[in-house]
């Protein structure tokens, strides 16, 4: 039985996905390189070198190591400035409820993000002490779609992967949760997350008894 449920941050409970995506957009913009949403949709999810490495595919040149550092800090920089301002009015509508109804439950929640900045996130957010897990991207070497980071978040609650559900907002998220031998909620839009086992168009809807009954 489902015994623990683990969130994804960005774009599931934090209104941060856009952000990123934007950020991205201005790098992109600023060297020159096309971005739109079917590259956004990519980039979702994946760590920021490995988000580099997808935008770069349409660049005209070759960028040696320093200059990818360079620009994967560039690109860090205009996201902090952004999440500077940020509280918890950047929750996203439900997510508190949806993570507090899964321990009224008596199920057990962790954080899985690929995010460096996820630490600051929760803080700003106000919800740092709101899971009984949360996962050190720090510590986590391979990015998803790779299953480490899910494995390891089921780890740490001491659950097997198969008691646990993900809940993601990205095609590499879900494809992660998958690999972890976990069922994937998705959140968001069918498209992209067509591998999902269950899809809601956001994480208000997320209903713990669907898993649990
Ligand atoms: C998040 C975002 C990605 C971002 C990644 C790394 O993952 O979805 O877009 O590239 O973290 O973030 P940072 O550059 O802050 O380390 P998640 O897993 O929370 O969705
Ligand atoms: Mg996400």
């Amino acid at each position: 039985s489902i015994k623990g449920v683990i969130f994804d941050l960005d774009g599931v409970i934090a209104d941060t996905a856009v952000v990123h995506h934007a950020a991205w957009k201005r790098l992109a913009g600023e060297i020159g390189i096309a971005f739109d949403d079917s590259v956004g949709e990519r980039l979702k999810g994946v760590d920021r070198r490995g988000s580099l490495d997808i935008l770069l595919e349409r660049a005209p040149r070759a960028y040696s190591e320093d200059e990818k550092e360079a620009l994967a800090s560039r690109k860090n920089d205009y996201y902090r400035q952004q999440i500077e301002s940020f509280g918890p009015h950047n929750l996203l509508p439900g997510s508190r409820n949806a993570i507090e109804s899964v321990h009224r439950a008596g199920l057990k929640t962790a954080l899985a993000s690929a995010s460096r900045n996820a630490p600051l996130l929760l803080e700003r957010l106000g919800i740092a002490d709101l899971f009984d897990y949360v996962v050190d991207a720090n510590r986590v070497s391979r990015a998803k779609p790779d299953p480490e980071i899910f494995l390891a978040a089921a780890r740490g609650l001491g659950l097997e992967p198969s008691e646990c559900i993900g809940v993601e907002d990205a095609a590499a998220g879900i494809a992660s949760i998958h690999a972890a031998g976990m069922k994937a909620v998705g959140v968001g839009h069918a498209q992209a997350l067509a591998e999902a086992d269950l899809l809601l168009s956001n994480v208000a809807a997320f209903d713990i008894s669907l898993f649990t009954t």
